[in-house]
């Protein structure tokens, strides 16, 4: 990793459908930004994220993975979720703690569909977002395909930030639709600026009117540019960019391949000039600005050695060490990067942090210094997408106090970490409990 001064930091989860390639792009970001220098796969099961047994024979994301970085004077945390369904309330969880998510999407129009609670969710949470299509390598269908099954399922207006360049079906670059500039990709480098292939001149000057107007229908000043056949100069549209995308007007398209790293400098180049930084994403959630510290708990995990570890959101003020918070004083603060914890002493306003042994703490809940309540907003508890008929095994047991109570399998169920409580339903006269 880099020692720069940093300028800044952004929190920004990784979110989309079942192996669209999150933690492939994790990996990815954390080789090119020089945090790791073994860059692992999905498949060898050595990724920094996805480190559990339970993971690695699944091949899946079963819990959240953090890891920070730094790019571009910026300090990153990455919350990387996961995207099988069941999972939706750990990711929801997450969101809420984020100044910005990056919805990973596959270059296949038919799996598009499945995005569309999630988009609901940062729709409804004003949470900016962003989609890097992936898998470009093998992608099932065409760009405009998947933009236009990206149109049917998002209520904000999806633009094309970038254009894919092609030779013989291969993705072999893309034009940055803001400056006009094309690239081609390289393995393990930096992306080589190269001429616009004229036979792509027409379809990249479409694509970029589609976006400037679309940006326009927010800015009076850009419209009139347009209108007036005046080229907008870079910043403007940066600018642009930023307070739109800010303030979840529009939803900007990148491309890439994440097992190659193609397209990953180009996101994290967007990421540092157009998301939102912490001190916007708390004013644009209402929080007061004092020195009082106020933090959020994300995600709870159940580490083999350590116990309870809460990741939180410090949304305002500085925790140090030692703190009580809500009148449990903490066994520790850290760093996270995947399975490992760095001691801190201190984690100031904008920090996504571990917090080991607050007893009564659950995901969702705030979390103060000086005892004093305060109820931000959680992400709401979903409908089970799991029904369970539990039935009596003799008649010794044939009565309804038979049934275990929700604080029973709130001990045993394996994801109860990330739940306040089991939500159940009774049926049949309460002898079917669905939890
Ligand atoms: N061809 C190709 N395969 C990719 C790419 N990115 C990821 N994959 C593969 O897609 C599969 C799923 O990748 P993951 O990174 O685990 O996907 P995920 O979105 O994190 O999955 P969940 O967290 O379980 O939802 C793995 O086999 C990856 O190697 C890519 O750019 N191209
Ligand atoms: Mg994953």
């Amino acid at each position: 990793m880099t020692q720069n001064v940093l300028s800044g930091s952004r929190n920004v989860a990784l979110v989309g459908a079942y192996s669209s390639g999150k933690t492939t792009l994790l990996e990815s970001i954390l080789s090119v930004t020089g945090a790791i220098t073994r860059k692992g796969t999905v498949e060898d099961g050595n990724t920094l994220g996805d480190n559990s047994p339970e993971a690695h024979n699944r091949h899946m994301t079963v819990e959240l993975n953090a890891a920070s970085t730094e790019y571009g004077g910026i300090r990153f945390t990455f919350v990387d979720c996961p995207g099988s369904v069941e999972l939706q309330q750990e990711t929801n969880h997450a969101l809420v703690g984020v100044d910005a998510a990056i919805v990973v999407c596959e270059a296949d129009p038919n799996k598009v569909l499945t995005l569309s609670p999630l988009l609901q969710f940062l729709d409804t949470w004003e949470i900016p977002h962003l989609v890097w299509i992936n898998k470009l390598d093998r992608a099932n269908g065409t760009f405009a395909d998947v933009l236009a099954a990206l149109r049917e399922v998002s209520s904000r207006p999806v633009i094309p930030q970038q254009y894919p360049i092609r030779q013989n079906q291969d993705l072999v670059g893309f034009i940055d639709l803001v400056t006009e500039q094309a690239y081609h990709y390289h393995p393990g480098a930096p992306a080589d600026p190269v001429l616009l292939p004229p036979s792509l001149q027409a379809e990249e000057q479409a694509a970029r009117t589609e976006m400037l107007e679309t940006l326009a229908d927010y800015d009076d000043h850009l419209l009139e540019e347009l209108l007036e056949d005046i080229n907008p100069p870079e910043a403007e549209i940066v600018q642009d960019l930023k307070m739109e995308l800010g303030a979840d007007l529009i939803v900007p398209v990148f491309i890439g391949v994440a097992q190659a790293d193609y397209g990953v400098r180009p996101l994290l180049n967007a990421l540092v000039k157009e998301t939102p930084d912490p001190d916007t994403t708390c004013e644009n959630r209402g929080i007061p600005a004092s020195a009082e510290p106020l933090a959020q708990v994300i995600k709870t995990f159940y580490t083999p050695q350590g116990g309870k570890l809460s990741l939180v959101r410090v949304w305002r003020g500085e925790l140090r060490d030692g703190d009580s918070l809500n009148g449990d004083r903490m066994g520790g603060l850290y760093d996270l990067m995947g399975a490992q914890q760095l001691s801190l002493t201190k984690a100031e306003a904008g920090r996504i942090v571990a917090i080991a042994r607050l007893d009564k703490a659950q995901t969702g809940d705030t979390l103060t210094t000086n005892g004093t309540p305060i109820a931000l907003p959680k992400a709401p508890a979903l409908d089970p997408v799991y029904a369970l008929a539990i039935t009596p095994e003799n008649v010794a047991t044939r009565s309804n106090s038979a049934v275990p109570s929700p604080s029973c399998w709130k001990k045993t169920h394996p994801f109860s970490g990330s739940s306040t409580a089991i939500p159940t339903k009774s049926f049949s006269g309460g002898r079917e409990t669905c939890i």
